[in-house]
């Protein structure tokens, strides 16, 4: 049998890292995807890197320059994130659904050349939940897929239509000529994710990232959003596995296809409060942005993620001790132990 190749849009985002590494042992063949060049370390991992306009998912050329390889699965994350995509919602509303068109028809033609269904892996988010006040959202709990499908933000709007669409491409597409769907979508609700890693890029859930490597680097923060903020949180390592679980699980055991996960959903105090316990000089003061505020104000305060044991086995294997006693801090100490003996060398 010959090894299967997968594409991997965003490669060069917090999460496409993650994903790489984590498949460096697997038997697979990654094409990867992104506007930039990737770092040699993740691309020496690839049998072809797409860059410029051909791996930008919002320009036909990335469909022709992808369409040359025999692609059966898709882990498409390239996106906007939230707070990125309030400063432009246009620019946004282009990469996050016009580019999830693409891949959709890109997974569509590629399944009609060979004759087989090509699984596309989506991360979805919290952002697709829209609660109108903090009343609201505290009254909710942990909401359910069906629950509280109001986004408030353009990034969480076109998350919602993309999932729709994913949904479409797998279950109705072009039935009125009579062509049978190639795509099987399937998706995460992802919560904020935290990685010892990478920091990200545009998203409002980053203060949480943000506190531990401002204070394993020694550096003063100042946090966007009130102490008594709570939404959902994971380790990067559980929500890379959740991917790629999902995109095992054999299709008869899902009873849809978008699922929430859940690991913690700890306050932003909890979260300072944690950070001091392991960096006790930490300096961190908040002083919430009343835009970013509002924008968490309006997401879920921690999820039902019930679907998602039942039907393919989610379990995450990071509380929030254990993300911080057993991944976060061991490995960000290192991260910046060893950049600080590069400098001084
Ligand atoms: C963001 O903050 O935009 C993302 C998310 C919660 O989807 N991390």
């Amino acid at each position: 049998m010959s090894t299967p190749t997968i594409l991997i849009t965003g490669a060069g985002g917090e999460m496409g890292h993650a994903l790489i590494e984590a498949l460096a042992d697997a038997e697979v063949a990654i094409v990867a995807t992104d506007l930039r060049p990737l770092p040699s370390n993740i691309a020496e991992r690839c049998v072809a890197v797409l860059h410029g306009r051909d791996g930008d998912v919002t320009d036909p050329a990335f469909v022709r320059a992808a369409a040359e390889y025999p692609i059966e699965r898709i882990f498409h994350l390239a996106a906007v994130l939230s707070t990125a995509a309030e400063r432009d919602p246009v620019a946004a509303h282009r990469v996050n659904v016009e580019g999830t068109l693409n891949v959709l028809e890109l997974a569509q033609m590629l399944g009609r050349r060979h004759d087989r269904s090509v699984r596309v892996l989506f991360p979805s988010t919290i952002a697709v939940y829209g609660f109108a006040s903090l009343d609201d959202k505290v009254r909710c709990g942990r909401v359910r897929e069906n629950d509280a499908l109001e986004p408030q933000t353009l990034y969480g709007i076109a998350k919602l239509h993309c999932e729709r669409l994913g949904i479409y491409y797998s279950s109705f597409y072009r039935r009125l000529s009579g062509e049978k769907p190639r795509v099987d979508f399937r998706a995460l609700r992802f919560p904020g994710l935290i990685s010892a890693d990478t920091l990200p890029t545009g998203g409002t859930s980053d203060y949480a990232p943000e506190m531990l490597h401002a204070a394993a680097r020694g550096e003063p923060y100042a946090c966007f959003v009130r102490p008594d903020t709570q939404i959902p949180f994971m380790a990067m390592p559980d929500g890379v596995r959740a991917l790629l679980q999902l995109a095992e699980a054999p299709v008869e055991r899902l009873s849809r296809r978008v699922y929430n996960i859940g690991a913690f959903a700890p306050t932003a105090a909890e979260i300072a409060a944690a950070v001091r316990r392991y960096f006790p000089d930490a300096s961190i003061e908040f002083a919430p942005d009343v835009h970013r505020q509002a924008i968490v104000d309006s997401w879920c305060a921690d999820v039902d993620d019930s679907a998602a044991r039942h039907d393919w086995g989610w379990q995450p294997q990071y509380d929030f001790e254990r993300a911080f006693a057993e991944y976060l801090v061991p490995a960000v100490t290192r991260r910046y132990a060893s950049v600080e003996t590069t400098e001084r060398r």
